[in-house]
């Protein structure tokens, strides 16, 4: 190994540390911007109480922009929330859609189920729980402006056999209401249960780990330049 080689070697070293410290410091950023977006969409939260007065959603129609949340909050004994078709208002919708699970509850849930608005579409909802929906427990995100009315929906709802819900949770987030941020960077993502937000903790840990493990061998890499220029030295 000559001199020049050595020393372009030597200088590019600085390089990798920083080219791997931005790479960690990166990942570290996407965790972070996750949890903030979370938090920072305050403005665009919408309330839906389940079942505190009756059967009932309260409000049961609600107008809000694409981006916008829509945060289910459970009152007892036992309620849920489904995304239907308004042709068929106790069953879940063909495709897409969500389901909040079955909150049975003796006291207003800690938990809620926060489901994004995407668009303007409408989405029709009602309580899975059996006779919920023929009871009138229904209600609309984004009523269209003419055709299709809640109270349409109602009446349909009334004639509905049965009422079926989805094998699982989906759709939505199962977390902390927005109302209870007692430190702003604990609100959502903290004590959520669902699946998706905890693989996707994980993923975003074994991110961090893999670009720990990276720097630790750029150094490494750093050794054993040190180590060959102190043996040119030598020579
Ligand atoms: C909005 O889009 C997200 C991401 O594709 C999806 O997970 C969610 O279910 C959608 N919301 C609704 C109400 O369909
Ligand atoms: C969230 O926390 C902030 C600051 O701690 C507070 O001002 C705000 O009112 C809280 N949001 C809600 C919806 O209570
Ligand atoms: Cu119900």
């Amino acid at each position: 190994m000559n001199l020049l080689s050595t020393i372009a070697l030597f200088s590019s070293l600085p390089l990798i540390h920083a080219q791997y410290g931005n790479q960690a410091k990166s990942s570290a950023t996407t965790a972070a911007s996750s949890t903030t977006s979370t938090t920072s969409a305050a403005s665009g939260i919408h309330t839906v109480d389940v079942g505190e007065d009756g059967l009932t959603f309260n409000p049961d129609s609600l107008t809000v922009s694409p981006g916008d949340k829509v945060e289910f909050h459970f009152y007892p004994p036992d309620h849920s929330v489904v995304q239907a078709s308004f042709d068929n208002p106790c069953q879940p919708i063909s495709s897409g859609g969500f389901f909040s699970g079955f909150f049975q509850t003796s006291q207003e849930s800690k938990t809620v189920f926060t489901v994004t608005v995407n668009n303007t579409d409408p989405i029709w909802l009602y309580c899975g729980v059996q006779g919920h929906c023929q009871a009138g427990m229904v209600g609309v995100i984004n009523p269209p402006s003419s055709g299709d009315t809640l109270d349409l929906f109602k009446a349909a709802a009334a004639k509905a056999k049965d009422s079926t819900v989805p094998a699982n949770v989906f759709g939505g987030v199962v977390g902390t209401a927005s109302s209870e941020n007692t430190s702003s960077t604990a609100t959502g993502t903290a004590t959520a249960t669902s699946t998706g937000s905890a693989s996707k903790t994980s993923a975003s840990t074994s991110t961090t780990t893999n670009a720990a493990n990276t720097m630790r061998t750029a150094g490494d890499v750093g050794a054993l330049a040190l180590l060959g220029l102190f043996s040119w030295l030598m020579m």
